[in-house]
């Protein structure tokens, strides 16, 4: 399937997805988003496929929503018409396991799009940044809920009420980020981690995201009970009895993915 904003590949069962814009820094519009909803939909469906990569460009993952299709906006434009609302929250509702490779620039709803991923793995000539304020408005899909639970509450409010850019390695060090590679090695290290997340059980593999992300949404106690009922149902994989015999035989494991 083409996209006339996204450029797509599989190899294995890893997918790549590339936002694909570059006359306008992978800004966010409506039909990238429109695109990237689709093709998430098709990989979700796909049993063949069991990571994502969600990619930009060397110079920008995607400096954000696209301010030039926003301006003219009215309140009853926005409001009636679902404005960017209905196709935003795909990655965070793909239910396999996505990545977000970021170099360059990550702002406004790039920064957020890449929040919505599982993890992130950052070039070193990444910026993160929720620069909204700057243009009259407020980050509109997740930054100021997702980054101020990952970042903590001092830094969230300062980039949000400054719209102060961070680079990759202040990322990492407040946890955006899971780590910061070399910038021509992004790709190669995103491959490589999605390579192995596709060699684990998928069922495995989702469950365990689906837990991580309770840890969001639940309290303490909640969140370990929900853990133990996932882990508790891991004993009636195909799996989980592989895994173990594969570990006990001394050889690889050769997941079933049921
Ligand atoms: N939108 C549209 N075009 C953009 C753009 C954007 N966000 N960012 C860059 N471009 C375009 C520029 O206009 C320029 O196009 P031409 O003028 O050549 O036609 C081209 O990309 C190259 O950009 P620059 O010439 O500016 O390149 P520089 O290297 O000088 O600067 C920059 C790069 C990233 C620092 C700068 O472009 C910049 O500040 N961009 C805007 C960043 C920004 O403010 N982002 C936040 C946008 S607001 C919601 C969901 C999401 C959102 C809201 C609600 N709901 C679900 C309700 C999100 C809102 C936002 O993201």
């Amino acid at each position: 399937m083409a996209y006339a904003t996204l450029l797509t590949e599989v190899e294995g069962a890893v997918a790549l997805i590339t936002l694909n814009r570059p006359e306008a820094l992978n800004a966010l519009n409506d039909q990238l988003m429109n695109e990237l909803t689709e093709v998430l939909d098709s990989y979700e469906a796909d049993p063949e496929i069991r990571c994502v990569i969600l990619t930009g460009s060397t110079r920008a993952f995607a400096a954000g929503a696209d301010i030039k299709a926003m301006r003219t906006q009215s309140y009853m434009d926005a409001y009636m018409g679902d404005f960017i609302t209905r196709n935003w929250e795909r990655a965070a509702t793909f239910r396999k396991p996505i990545i977000a490779a970021v170099a360059g620039y990550a702002l406004g709803g790039g920064c957020e799009l890449a929040m919505m991923c599982d993890f992130i793995i950052a070039a070193e000539n990444a910026q993160f940044g929720q620069p909204e304020i700057t243009l009259g408005v407020m980050p509109g899909a997740g930054g100021t809920q997702r980054l101020t639970r990952f970042v903590g509450k001092s830094k969230a409010m300062e980039m949000c009420l400054t719209g102060r850019r961070i680079a990759a390695e202040e990322a990492e060090r407040c946890g955006l980020v899971s780590r910061v590679v070399a910038t021509d090695q992004l790709l190669t290290e995103a491959w490589e981690a999605a390579r192995k997340v596709a060699s684990m059980s998928l069922p495995i593999t989702m469950m365990t995201k689906e837990s991580v992300n309770a840890a969001y949404e639940t309290s303490l106690s909640q969140g370990v009970m929900f853990e133990r009922r996932l882990f508790h149902s891991m004993f009636a994989t195909a799996d989980q009895k592989e895994g173990m015999a594969a570990f006990v035989e001394k050889r690889p494991a050769a997941f079933r993915h049921e």
